[in-house]
C-alpha cells in the first residue's frame, strides 16, 4: 500500500496479523496528510528483505518508520541496525504475553542503536504515527499549524466533557 506522492514515513510489520494495530498509525498519517508506505517486513521471516528495506530507506526519502512487532520483536531493533532514520517501535499485543514480550523486546535496546518505544497496542500505533507527523512539523510550518489545531481539538472535546449526576 503506497500513498500518492514519495512516501515521507514507512509503516512496517511483522505480519498482517499486526494490521489491525498497526492501521491506527496509518489513520494518523492519513489524517495529516503525510505520504507513507505500509509494507510487511518481516525479521526473522523475511531477512533479506527486512536489510534491503532499511539500508535503502535514507536514500528513498524517509523520515521516519514507524515498526509494529509481537512476541520476540526484533523487527524495529534489526531495522535501526541498518539505518540511521529514526525508528517508532510498536509493540503488538501477543497471544501469550499480551504484548509485555513484545515491549520489553523493543524498548530494551542497547546503548548506541536507539529505537523510540511506543505503549501497547492501538496507543501506542496512534501515537507513532503523531509523533511521526511531530517529527517532519520540525520543518514543515503549515504541518505544524495542523498538529497545533488538533490538539486544540481535543483540549476542547475534554473540556466540554460532563460526568452523569449521581
Ligand atoms: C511477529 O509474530 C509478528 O509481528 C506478529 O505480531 C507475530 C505473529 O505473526 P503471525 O503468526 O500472525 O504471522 O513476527
Amino acid at each position: 500500500m503506497t500513498a500518492s506522492t514519495a512516501p515521507l514515513v514507512g509503516v512496517v510489520m511483522g505480519s498482517s496479523s499486526d494490521w489491525d494495530v498497526m492501521q491506527n498509525a496509518v489513520q494518523q498519517l492519513k489524517a495529516f496528510g503525510i505520504p507513507y508506505e505500509a509494507r510487511v517486513v518481516s525479521a526473522h521471516r523475511t531477512p533479506d528483505l527486512l536489510f534491503e528495506y532499511a539500508s535503502t530507506a535514507q536514500a528513498r526519502g524517509l523520515k521516519a518508520i514507524i515498526a509494529g512487532a509481537g512476541g520476540a520483536a526484533h523487527l524495529p531493533g534489526m531495522l535501526a541496525s541498518k539505518t540511521i532514520v529514526p525508528i517508532l517501535g510498536v509493540p503488538v499485543p501477543s497471544k501469550y504475553l499480551r504484548g509485555e514480550d513484545s515491549l520489553l523486546s523493543i524498548v530494551q535496546m542497547p546503548k548506541g542503536i536507539p529505537v523510540a518505544t511506543f505503549a501497547i497496542g492501538e496507543a501506542g500505533a496512534a501515537n507513532a504515527g503523531l509523533y511521526a507527523v511531530a517529527m517532519l512539523a520540525n520543518n514543515d510550518p503549515e504541518l505544524a499549524e495542523k498538529l497545533a489545531a488538533f490538539r486544540k481539538q481535543q483540549e476542547e472535546t475534554v473540556l466540554a466533557m460532563e460526568l452523569p449526576a449521581v
